[in-house]
């Protein structure tokens, strides 16, 4: 007997979140009648309800956040063919953001439980040729921010974070996107909040915005003078817009997260090597990724193979991020940017990780399904066919 798929149609990690279309259309229509397209009044609309969200005096917002990673290197005065050092378990934008402008991305291992940048491993790879340290807030978790502050303090270096996930998530207490010298936010489709593509650089330093903002236009300045050397980083009109509207559901939408959060931790609980990734005890997540680990060892299976068994049943997991970047052809063929080699942690926690959808369109229904599926992937060793809906 041939089984039929558990989910007819596909569901996928990083389904859109959409907002209220009317209010949309009336915001893209008012765009339109004023012939005002490009960095208007949406846009700086946006860049005061992000930093108001975030706590900071200054938002820039731009096109992506690869490219709002760039202009904090560059506005934090990173000074040029540095090395920065960088978390290897992260999305590979974080490094490529820094390669692309010449930069030496220098991978260092992760705390495991925060999946962030191992302060103590950080200290032991700043040398003279170290121009920065980027934290990532790897899901929305902080990385461990208070030890990365006081190490980037003694030795002067900027510290940054790449909080593409941290939008809406708190440390002791304060929104993610006050700490360090900037932090730069991510907007994307698959972010529980988006522009359809965007990002933001935030910052309480009014120098680093000013330049920020100068070379996110060109490096013009605000009396329309080139000041400095620049980029087209700038936000449009229309996803301001999308933004906007996104993020007058913001708390709706981390509340719906959070109760998927639980409902998969209620699905696997007590599943043998199978742990969902928790977020940080006491603080505000946001909660739009769910992350599985799945312990080989102890699981009996792999994570590709649980992959795989989701997928048969249309299912769309995403290996977020597997491989550790260290590990990516253009710096693993490259050895001077990863001594030293290896970062077990990292690694390891690459081969556990499986990303499982949430967002708006995934309920209790879905999310029971997704569970029985991993269960029955883990229970019968990944066996070729999967669990029945025609018995
Ligand atoms: N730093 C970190 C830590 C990041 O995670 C990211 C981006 C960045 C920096 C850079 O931010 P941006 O420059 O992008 O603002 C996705 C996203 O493209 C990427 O933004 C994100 N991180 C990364 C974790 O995930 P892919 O290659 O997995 O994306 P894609 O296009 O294959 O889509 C993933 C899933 O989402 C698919 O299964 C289908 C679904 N999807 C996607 C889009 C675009 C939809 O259903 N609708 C859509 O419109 O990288």
């Amino acid at each position: 007997m041939s089984r039929l798929p558990v989910f007819r149609e596909p569901l996928h990690v990083g389904r859109p979140n959409i907002g209220d279309r009317e209010q949309l259309r009336e915001k893209i229509d008012d765009a339109l009648n004023r012939r005002w397209l490009s960095s208007g009044p949406l846009v700086r609309e946006l860049e005061k309800r992000v930093a108001a969200l975030a706590g900071t005096a200054h938002c820039v917002a731009t096109c992506n956040a690869t490219v709002a990673l760039q202009l904090a290197a560059r506005a934090t005065g990173v000074r040029p063919g540095a090395e920065v050092i960088v978390p290897a378990f992260t999305w590979v934008a974080t490094p490529h953001a820094l390669d692309w402008i010449g930069l030496t991305p220098v991978f260092c291992d992760i705390d495991e439980e925060s999946a962030g940048i191992d302060p103590a491993h950080a200290e032991k790879l700043v040398g003279p040729a170290t121009g920065a340290i980027l934290g990532v807030h790897a899901f929305g978790r902080p990385c461990p921010i208070d030890e990365l502050t006081d190490l980037a303090d003694r030795h002067r270096l900027p510290l940054l974070f790449d909080a593409a996930h941290g939008l809406g998530s708190t440390h002791h207490g304060r929104p993610i996107g006050a700490f360090g010298s900037a932090e730069v936010f991510s907007f994307h489709a698959t972010k529980f909040i988006n522009s359809f593509e965007g990002g933001a650089l935030v910052t309480d330093d009014p120098e680093v915005a000013r330049r920020a903002r100068a070379m996110s236009n060109f490096g013009i300045g605000d009396d329309r003078e080139v000041v400095s050397a620049g980029t087209n980083a700038k936000m449009s009109e229309g996803s301001a817009a999308m933004g906007l509207v996104s993020l007058e559901r913001i708390d709706t939408l981390i509340d719906h997260n959070t109760r998927n959060h639980r409902r998969y931790e209620h699905g696997l609980a007590g599943l043998p090597g199978v742990s969902v990734r928790q977020q940080a005890p006491g603080e505000r997540a946001n909660h739009q990724y769910v992350v599985i680990e799945v312990d080989q060892a102890r699981a009996g299976v792999h994570a590709d193979r649980v992959h795989a068994v989701l997928e048969r049943h249309n299912v769309l997991s995403r290996r977020y991020f597997h491989p550790s970047c260290h590990q990516l052809a253009p710096y693993s063929d490259r050895p001077e940017v990863h001594a030293p080699l290896p970062l077990p942690r990292s690694e390891a926690l690459a081969e556990r990780v499986l990303a499982l959808p949430t967002g708006e369109v995934i309920g209790e229904e879905e999310i029971d399904g997704i569970c029985r599926i991993v269960r029955w992937a883990v229970e019968t060793g990944g066996a070729d066919d999967g669990p029945s809906t025609t018995d």
